[in-house]
């Protein structure tokens, strides 16, 4: 009996410890802890959509929940364009401009045109807070800028997440290096102290994958009610390997996949059990021979058309296949 009870209380401690720890290295870390993807990446305009990036752009969303009253910082690490990380072309003479926006027309749930996927269309909604160019400076190679201090209400207020929504752009206004860059969302500016409950999403997310084919990347989509089908799009993989949609009741399915310069795109049908959680896309890299410094773009959309949310941190976790012994499930293409 009191073995029981000792035993009950380990794995009570266990459980506190594994929340503990989830809240503090999830969701602030942009790429996310279980993502696996080294860099951000966001070219200058006069690069070559060939190197991987699509449109020059990349926007991101931050969530911080009602309930944290205190300021915080976005966190940008490597803004430059020089020196360590990131991606020559020439010579160094990419200037990149970071922005930060608040307020009303943030929030993409309510402003479809934030989210920045309607072609033509302005992205920059809502109140500018802060912005910065950054070029070829050594001052900010391989070192985090920190924008802020930022007040949460200084975001646009969601009624569904209960949080407010702060923006953050780049956009390559000159050159054509490619910027390599990271974000952390933090309590202070001069270390990594992450908020509780906070999240990151884009909707189109350009990234670097690793220099080493036994590394797997991960992006985690969201799953909102009312989905049945999704359209998946992946530009430019450079035929590196295969990307797998993974989640409670997918073993894996195979998606096609882009080379050079081009998308490719297909449906991916959805499981009632899959709404409300999210799914796993693997990035697994080419065994053969090593695809380097691989830039890649994906994005979704459910079947009315609307982007999917993909989350630095996965809601619902990290989705595990569990195979179903009882009710076969056949995967229509
Ligand atoms: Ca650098
Ligand atoms: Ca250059
Ligand atoms: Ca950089
Ligand atoms: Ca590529």
């Amino acid at each position: 009996m009191k073995g029981e009870k000792i035993t009950r209380y380990k794995i009570f401690i266990i459980f506190i410890l594994v929340i503990i720890i989830r809240l503090d290295l999830t969701g602030q870390a942009v790429p996310g802890k279980d993502e696996n993807i080294p860099f951000l990446v966001t070219f200058g305009k006069n690069g070559e959509t060939s190197w991987g990036d699509n449109d020059f752009s990349s926007i991101f969303f931050f969530t911080i929940p009602k309930d944290f009253k205190q300021q915080f910082y976005i966190k940008v690490f490597d803004p430059d364009c020089g020196g360590e990380h990131d991606e020559i072309q020439g010579f160094f003479d990419t200037r990149t401009m970071f922005s930060v926006y608040g307020g009303k027309g943030v929030d993409p749930d309510k402003n479809e045109a934030s989210r920045g996927l309607l072609p033509g269309v302005d992205f920059k909604t809502g109140n500018l807070l802060a912005s910065r160019v950054f070029g070829n400076d050594s001052r900010y190679d391989n070192k985090y800028y920190s924008f802020g201090p930022f007040n949460p209400t200084e975001g646009d207020y969601n009624e569904k997440w209960q949080s407010y929504i702060f923006k953050i752009i780049c956009e390559g206004i000159s050159g054509d290096d490619g910027n390599l860059y990271r974000y952390f969302l933090s309590r202070v500016p001069d270390a990594e102290q992450p908020v509780e409950g906070a999240n990151a999403f884009t909707y189109e997310y350009t990234f670097r994958m690793w220099n080493d084919n036994k590394s797997v990347s991960h992006i985690y989509p969201y799953v909102d009610t009312g989905v049945v089908w999704i359209r998946q799009r992946n530009f430019d993989w450079d035929d590196d390997g295969t990307i797998l949609v993974v989640s409670r009741y997918k073993q894996g399915i195979t998606v096609p996949i882009s080379n050079e310069d081009d998308w490719a795109m297909s449906r991916i049908p959805i499981e009632p059990a899959e709404v409300g959680k999210s799914l796993d896309f693997q990035f697994h890299k080419k065994q053969e021979y090593l695809v380097r410094n691989n830039n890649v773009v994906v994005s979704l959309e459910n079947q009315r058309g609307d982007a999917l949310k993909f989350y630095s941190s996965p809601i619902g976790g990290v989705p595990v296949y569990q195979p179903v012994t009882t009710i076969r499930k056949i995967q229509k293409k």
